[in-house]
């Protein structure tokens, strides 16, 4: 992709080392789709000064979009928000307590005013946040649209060529 740049335009954060096996699936949509983004442990009470020092400075670095997956008490998300302009693509984690409801209502129900885009809990939700950031980023990258076409034209024939679910 000649019109993309190779610093991170995405960022995806996570509260715990433990979100990864969730958030791995928003990694792998981003790589397949050839856009350049980071991974960090950013957690919104155990490391709340990097927090700040990691929304404050998103859109000086370039971040067009970030990628927050927490679980339980799940403020992350809202906190980013809270601190930088940047869209905030909230990933609802499961937990093991309440099976992600608890994550999933911590970040959906934001206030007027500060809005965190929120998504599935999970698997599904990791993957569709990344798949939304890459379109939003299709309007500025023209090569990522045209990936993203690509994916859904062969997610679209594999569902077509595979539709008799006994074979
Ligand atoms: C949240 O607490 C994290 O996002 C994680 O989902 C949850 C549990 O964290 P660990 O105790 O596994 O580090 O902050």
């Amino acid at each position: 992709m000649t019109d993309i740049v190779q610093a991170p335009l995405v960022g995806i954060v996570m509260g715990s080392r433990s979100d990864w096996e969730t958030m791995q699936h928003a990694a792998v949509r981003l790589e397949a789709l050839g856009i350049p983004h980071e991974v960090r442990v950013v957690s919104a009470h155990r490391t709340p000064d990097v927090l700040f020092d990691y929304a404050a400075n998103a859109a000086a670095r370039g971040l067009r979009a970030i990628i927050a997956g927490a679980g339980g008490a799940a403020h992350l998300p809202g906190m980013l928000a809270s601190k930088t302009a940047v869209p905030v693509l909230g990933v609802p984690v499961q937990s093991k307590a309440l099976n992600g409801m608890d994550s999933l209502l911590s970040i959906v129900q934001m206030p007027a005013g500060v809005p965190v885009a929120t998504f599935a809990i999970g698997n599904a939700g990791a993957a569709n946040a990344a798949l939304f950031a890459a379109a939003m980023l299709a309007v500025e990258y023209p090569a990522i649209g045209e990936a993203l076409d690509a994916f859904r034209t062969r997610q679209t024939n594999d569902v077509a060529s595979n539709d008799d679910p006994r074979q």
